[in-house]
């Protein structure tokens, strides 16, 4: 679709987003013959990879499962070159997708959806954007994303800054020079542990603004050797069977055993091994890492020690450890020289929890007292997630009931697929859903198919609509939060539960259960003709 052509009348479904959710949702509802529209506010798709365009962004999931699975000959055609694989890459291999099953002209680039408003009396929803085009449509998919809408702190004086700034999450297309600048980066989540080893190398000067000291495992990147390529694809079917059979959805041995199991001097064998190999399997030992506080402390230490071997100077060491919350409470993260750059001469760390950031002047930022000259800032915020993208479309549903208000203690929803009160509304990845602790194309593919299928019962059966119950939006939410309940999840302020956005209700968002378990749980419901949903025909 060109800019220009403003789609206008009836669709079957609209879809809102391009990126890995969006693009197969289009491709399923094809496939069931109906008429679709994707808006997506990029000027390109794919989403999270559209934006996230800042110096060393790179995925944690190793790249020949960071993909679709549902396609044998998409799986062939296409080669990854990394063991993780950059944003590029990844955004090259979603262009790929976009081209090879032609989805381009279903899709309405540069147009973000404003509102999305149900009719009670015709049951189609009204979906409106920003360039003034106004549809109607029987079905609303939401691929938005979890981690879409950029948080960028409310610092006071930013408006005075007179260097240049960004947020990782809208970096320019064209790039940024920063050789020969003066650089500041706040935020030190999994966005600014790769962000940073790299602008330091291309930097004057670093100066990094650390509120929290995050747990930070090596990654151990490389090419992948044909022959590996070669392993790889003629493997893919065990692959995807182990994978979607997993907790995490990655084809990776999940623990077994618990901490208490073994005696130390095994459990350290475990982690130095697990920390040889790199990647996520460094907190994959045991199976009690986030229920029992010993197992969690010993892997902790772990971590600690491997900082005070690899900093040089014991202070700065010391400030870049975590001690404050249980590893893994918040969002591990994947480096790439992220320890070893602290020992570089022009970075320097500054501890913004000690000594609150006060303000942004327009020659850099104060910390206390102390103004730090900085030619470029960057922030590394991260995101209000899972239910930023949502407020930021007017969404009202049965009796022009508001998805905000609904969502004033926090986002919920039945399974993290829909939500009572809004009838053919579905979410890929929404809230109480586990996607975004696991390898989340698996979780996508898997939310596509469940809702491509429960709209095919729709089609088939003349059904006009379907919602969840109350009871049953209730008692899932209920099960989400009795699954968090009692583990070290909840010892720590992550943006998995709102901790990191000023105001949000702090409830935790995301479903600790297991892709395993969430599957098995959707498939059931779905075999009992859709238990703990209301239709109407
Ligand atoms: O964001 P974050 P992110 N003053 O919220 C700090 C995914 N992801 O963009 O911890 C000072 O984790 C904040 O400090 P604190 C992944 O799921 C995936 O890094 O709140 N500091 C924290 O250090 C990830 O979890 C990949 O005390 C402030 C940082 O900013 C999620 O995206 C790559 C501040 C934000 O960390 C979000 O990661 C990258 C303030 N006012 C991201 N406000 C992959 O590999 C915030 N901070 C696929």
């Amino acid at each position: 679709m060109t800019i220009g052509d403003e789609p206008a009348g009836e669709y079957d479904a609209v879809i809102i987003g391009a990126g890995f959710s969006g693009l197969y949702m289009l491709y399923r509802l094809r496939e069931l013959g109906l008429r679709c529209l994707v808006y997506e506010a990029g000027s390109g798709v794919g989403g999270a990879w559209f934006w996230n365009r800042y110096p060393g962004a790179r995925c944690d999931s190793e790249s020949h499962f960071y993909c679709y699975s549902f396609s044998d000959e998409l799986l062939q055609e296409w080669t990854w070159s990394q063991r993780f694989p950059e944003q590029r890459e990844i955004l090259s291999y979603l262009d790929f997708v976009a081209d090879k099953f032609e989805l381009r002209s279903d899709i309405q680039l540069d147009t973000r959806v404003t509102s999305s408003i149900y009719d009670d009396a015709s049951r189609r929803w009204t979906v409106e954007t920003d360039r003034g085009g106004t549809v109607a449509t029987r079905y609303v998919i939401s691929a938005v994303g979890g981690l879409s809408a950029a948080n960028l702190p409310d610092i006071p004086g930013l408006d005075d800054f007179e260097g240049r700034w960004y947020h990782t999450g809208r970096w320019p297309h064209e790039g940024v020079d920063l050789g020969g600048q003066r650089v500041g980066v706040i935020g030190t989540g999994s966005t600014g542990t790769q962000l940073i080893p790299v602008v330091a190398e291309q930097a004057a000067h670093l100066t990094v603004f650390q509120r929290t000291p995050n747990f930070s495992m090596p990654a151990r990147n490389r090419p992948l050797d044909p022959e590996t390529v070669a392993g790889i694809k003629a493997t893919y079917d065990e692959i995807w069977r182990r994978a979607k059979a997993s907790p995490g959805g990655m084809p990776l041995p999940a623990p077994i055993q618990s901490f208490d199991e073994v005696d130390e001097a095994e459990a350290r064998r475990r982690y130095e091994a697990a920390w040889e190999h790199g990647g996520v399997l460094v907190l994959q030992q045991f199976n009690d890492l986030m229920t029992n506080p010993e197992s969690n402390e010993f892997a902790a230490s772990f971590f600690r020690e491997k900082i005070a071997s690899t900093v040089h100077d014991p202070d700065v060491a010391r400030r870049l450890m975590p001690t404050s919350y249980p590893i893994a409470a918040k969002r591990p993260v994947l480096d790439t020289n992220y320890y070893e750059t602290f020992n570089r001469a022009n970075v320097e760390l500054v501890d913004v929890k000690a000594t609150p950031i006060s303000c942004i002047t327009p020659h850099g930022l104060r910390v206390g007292e102390h103004e730090y000259e900085l030619d470029i800032l960057i922030f590394a915020t991260g995101f209000d997630a899972v239910s930023g993208a949502f407020a930021a479309i007017d969404i009202r549903g049965r009796e022009g009931a508001r998805l905000v208000d609904k969502w004033s203690d926090g986002p919920t929803a039945y399974l993290g697929l829909a939500i009572a009160g809004f009838p053919n509304l579905f979410t890929i990845n929404g809230p109480c859903n586990p996607a975004l602790l696991t390898n989340v194309p698996v979780s996508i593919e898997h939310d596509v198919e469940w809702i491509a299928g429960c709209i095919e019962h729709l089609e088939r059966e003349h059904i006009a609509t379907i919602e969840p119950t109350e009871q049953a939006e209730q008692q899932w939410v209920q099960h989400v939060a009795d699954a968090v309940d009692g583990t070290l999840f909840l010892e720590a302020d992550s943006w998995w539960l709102g901790a990191n956005i000023e105001g949000k209700p702090r409830r935790f968002m995301l479903y600790v259960g297991g892709h395993d378990d969430f599957r098995r749980r959707c498939t059931e419901v779905a075999e009992q003709g859709y238990e703990g949903f209301l239709t109407v025909r």
